[in-house]
């Protein structure tokens, strides 16, 4: 990483220190660790600002796996999903409740009328393993904004129709997250409808996270204040049993 003299300057000038003409300063051992500490904290704050709104890597077709393999649940066992998914989920709604001024309840005819975007991406599982697909769904951004999001919501959680163990899974993003340009909610997986494994009917890309952040299965996006009421409190179900990190960024 290269960073100029101002841009140290600024950074340590920033946390209370004065750096002016400080070339032989620079010299010093305690200051040269001074110094790394202001290349850390200029890294952080620079990603903090710009690097959540860039974009995941996109693929062309010739690209994709030619298998997208699934993970976590590969078929819901909850009597409600198995309804739907029986009626051809013609019944099935997606509903946008909590913080908005207008609670949605989404029919899949609704958001496939939505303008689609498409991307090919690949999907990180923390397992250690990656696949490349095509997705294809209406952005999220649109849909809060139909729904009026209000002006104390901060995070938003995926609601899913699966349980592990009892106990359903569920995510949450920020809203930096929720309003990224990729950020959408895909019903066909390299254009054929969202296989039963990979998360029937409707699931959430969050492409700059890695793959236990993508919700299957959605039945509800909730928009919250803050996520220490909801559930385990961490934010997620791996969040809350077995302690993954709730920003999750790649
Ligand atoms: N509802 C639900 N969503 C989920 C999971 C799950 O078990 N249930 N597993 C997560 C994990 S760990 C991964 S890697 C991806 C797997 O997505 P895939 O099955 O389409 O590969 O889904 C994520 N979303
Ligand atoms: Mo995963």
């Amino acid at each position: 990483m290269t960073i100029d003299l101002t841009r140290r300057g600024l950074v340590l000038g920033a946390g209370g220190l004065l750096l002016a003409g400080c070339d032989r300063l620079n010299e010093a051992p305690a200051f040269r660790e001074l110094l790394k500490t202001g290349e850390r904290l200029n890294f952080t704050a620079h990603r903090a600002v710009s690097d959540r709104q860039a974009l995941a890597r996109e693929f062309s077709p010739a690209e994709r796996s030619p298998v997208f393999r699934s993970n976590g649940t590969r078929l819901p066992m909850t009597p409600q999903w198995q309804r739907w998914e029986e009626a051809g989920f013609a019944d099935w709604r997606l509903r946008v409740f909590g913080l908005v001024d207008r609670p949605l309840a989404l029919s899949l005819a609704d958001l496939r009328r939505l303008p689609q975007r498409e991307q090919i991406t690949r999907h990180d599982c923390v397992e250690g393993w990656s696949a490349i697909g095509k997705w294809t769904g209406a952005r999220l951004a649109p849909i809060l904004r139909a729904a009026g999001l209000r002006g104390d919501a901060r995070y938003l959680v995926f609601h899913c129709a699966d349980a592990i163990g009892g106990r359903s899974y569920y995510e949450s993003i920020d809203l930096i997250d929720a309003f990224h340009p990729q950020t959408i909610l895909p019903h066909a997986l390299n254009d054929a409808p969202l296989p039963v494994a990979n998360g029937a009917p409707l699931r959430l890309r969050v492409e700059r996270q890695l793959g236990y952040k993508q919700a299957k299965y959605l039945t509800g996006v909730e928009a919250v204040a803050r996520l220490d009421g909801i559930r385990g409190g961490k934010g997620g179900f791996w969040e809350d049993q077995a302690g993954y990190e709730w920003y999750a960024g790649i």
